[in-house]
């Protein structure tokens, strides 16, 4: 079977899966390796952070990477689609094919593709089923896309980043490439340092949010802390086509309650007890062993331990913080069920970045981990510096040398395959995009032998909400990673020219649908990994129509200090890897993630902190308004 038939195979799994009927198979026709899946209802909004849900959804995606062949697993997977609950399916065969050996090449279509109720607003769709039925002989209807709020409240402002297909469909796969059931001893593949990319990947996340409020005039988010505050409220405007329920709203001023899986004191506890082990430098697992936080490994183990994921060292004692707590607020509305709401868009991983309270909630997670990275000694000269390396210059070059361009763009979003339509359907929207651009650095090399480097660079606002300079230490929360590659330098002066296209951070285009269906990028990569990866629309922070000041930080660090051996440049699917990590090896990098931005730094601005292999650039960005209106 080629390539292209198995993702003829995978796409009709995909297929119309909002309008599945809500009666399973009958228990009697079903192959007996299903016996134990089918217990969420289908219909109902599966959770990605429910303990119940994840259990479920992993017992499927075990069993389905244990078919013995694909035509066996082909198999499972249509009966499956008859069991179990629809969100379930998606994400737990999206898992499998991401990492059965005979699916490489084959990929899952976008889940914006899969699911457009999760990211379109309720009217939208609504207006795009009655273009849709009034469509004569029309081969292609469109619709515009509709706003899900207004300026009375300010964090409108913020929907062009919250509500943004790509960066939620981005969160969506990392999830998958990242299932916190993972159990590395099963698939006989460990997730390397996954507990600390779960951290990182969410610090960034919200670092750029910080950086998006700026340039919005906004002030930084207030960090969620405390268990019993009155929340912002927020209004998703989705409906789920699956259930036919609107996702929750939560009004303002509402605080969170026990539901019925979980209490508040629960997750106060667990706090108090991560914090406990943060401070006593260790952590208790399952036997009562004490395992050191060690500068290593100590950040991985608290991931693990925060979001919680298998790899947790004692779940019954340090619980699920984050997890739970994402379930939590998504039943603030209705939280003992008795009106029978369906959950807020906090319940899964492909909505809950429309949300604000998800930046306030990660960074309140973010504090903790600080809270551990703040115990490190800030770091020396010694474990900054390359010794004579030197950067004489860096320059952004694109129209206007050290100005970014950002401006909005035209896109579209094809509904039919996911919901049932008599034609193609398109819904128009907008989305933040930038010029392309190049950095160019100029180093020398006094050494005067060949050396491989690996640059790194990062960008932060340079003022705060009032005008003033902001401190390294406080900056450092905000630099948001836009580029890491490696680089070669001989002896004496090197001029490294790097494409904007080329980011470390970024993935250009995942396939569609129709795409697919052509044929069209099959076969070229990997499956999912190619499918994680910040979109590279949202590379750069919008800037300000006047242009907002901007630093540009470059590091080259030595890499043979930074390699950490394997195939590194034979392996798929590495377009994404600062925030996704390379299938089945090692993080590509030794560093800590974020280095040198980590820890503490105690000098306030960078002539003080800077050594000879750093350079701090301002630069400007501006946001251009379109002008097709
Ligand atoms: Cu990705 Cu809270 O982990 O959403």
């Amino acid at each position: 079977m080629t390539v292209k038939d198995k993702q003829k195979e995978i796409l009709t799994l995909f297929k119309g899966l909002t309008s599945l009927s809500h009666t399973p198979l009958p228990e009697a026709e079903r192959d007996p390796r299903l016996h134990d899946v089918g217990i969420l209802e289908r219909g109902h909004l599966f959770s990605c952070f429910h303990e119940a849900h994840l259990h479920e959804a992993q017992e499927l995606y075990e069993l389905l990477w244990e078919a013995k062949d694909f035509s066996d697993f082909i198999h499972l997977c249509k009966q499956a689609r008859e069991i179990v609950n629809e969100g379930l399916f998606v994400f737990a065969v999206s898992v499998a094919v991401l990492h059965r050996d005979d699916c490489h090449g084959v990929r899952v279509p976008p889940i914006q593709e899969i699911f457009p109720d999760r990211f379109i607003p309720a009217e939208t769709i609504n207006r795009a089923l009655k273009a849709d039925l009034q469509r004569g002989d029309q081969d292609v209807v469109s619709v515009e896309i509709e706003h899900t709020g207004n300026i009375i409240d300010p964090e409108f402002k913020l929907a062009y980043f919250r509500e943004d297909i790509e960066t939620n469909a981005h969160h969506w796969h990392w999830h998958l490439v990242y299932p916190a059931n993972w159990r590395s001893d099963f698939f006989g593949k460990a997730k390397d340092r996954k507990g600390e990319l779960f951290a990182y990947m969410h610090q960034q996340m919200c670092a750029r949010y910080d950086c998006e409020r700026l340039c919005t005039g906004l002030q930084r988010m207030a960090p969620f802390q405390n268990f019993e505050e009155e929340l912002e409220g927020y209004a998703p405007h989705l409906v789920s086509l699956v259930s036919g329920a609107p996702y929750g709203t939560r009004s303002e001023g509402m605080h969170m309650h026990d539901v019925n899986d979980v209490d508040v004191l629960d997750l106060i506890r667990w706090r108090e007890r991560i914090l406990n082990a943060i401070h006593t430098g260790h952590v208790t697992d399952y036997n009562g062993k004490e395992v050191k936080l060690d500068e290593e490994h100590g950040i991985d183990i608290l991931g693990s331990l925060i979001e919680s994921s298998h790899d947790s060292m004692n779940k019954r004692y340090y619980g699920s913080l984050h997890n739970w707590s994402h379930v939590v607020i998504a039943r603030i509305h209705d939280p003992d069920g008795r009106f029978m709401e369906a959950p807020g868009v906090m319940d899964d991983t492909t909505t809950s970045l429309r949300d604000p309270i998800f930046y306030r909630l990660h960074r309140f997670m973010d504090n903790i981990f600080q809270d551990y990275k703040h115990r490190l000694h800030p770091y020396t000269h010694d474990e900054l510096d390359f010794p004579g390396i030197h950067i004489l210059s860096t320059t952004v070059k694109s129209k206007v040398a050290n100005v970014i361009h950002t401006t909005l763009k035209q896109d579209s979003l094809e509904l039919h395959h996911g919901i049932p339509l008599k034609g193609s359907v398109k819904v128009k929207y907008e989305h933040l995009d930038h010029d392309q651009f190049d950095y160019s650095i100029v180093v020398d090399n006094k050494t005067g032998k060949d050396k491989h480097a690996t640059a790194r660079i990062f960008l932060a606002p340079k003022y705060d909400e009032l005008g003033n300079r902001i401190i390294l230490d406080e900056q450092r929360r905000m630099y948001i990673e836009m580029d890491k590659f490696r680089v070669d330098l001989h002896p004496g002066k090197n001029t490294i020219t790097r494409s904007s296209d080329k980011s470390s951070v970024t993935i250009t285009h995942v396939p569609t649908f129709d795409e697919l269906e052509a044929g069209i990028g099959v076969g070229e990569n990997d499956s999912e990994f190619c499918s994680c990866g910040w979109p590279s629309h949202m590379l750069v922070p919008r800037g300000t129509t006047r242009g907002m000041k901007f630093q540009l930080f470059v590091m080259l660090t030595d890499f043979e200090k930074d390699d950490v051996g394997g195939s590194s440049q034979a392996h798929l699917c590495s377009d994404a890897l600062s925030y996704c990590g390379v299938k089945d090896e090692k993080y590509p990098d030794k560093r800590a993630m974020g280095f040198p931005f980590d820890r503490t730094i105690t000098q306030r601005f960078p002539t003080q902190f800077s050594t000879h292999n750093m350079s701090f650039t301002d630069i400007r960005i501006q946001f251009v308004e379109a002008k097709h209106h």
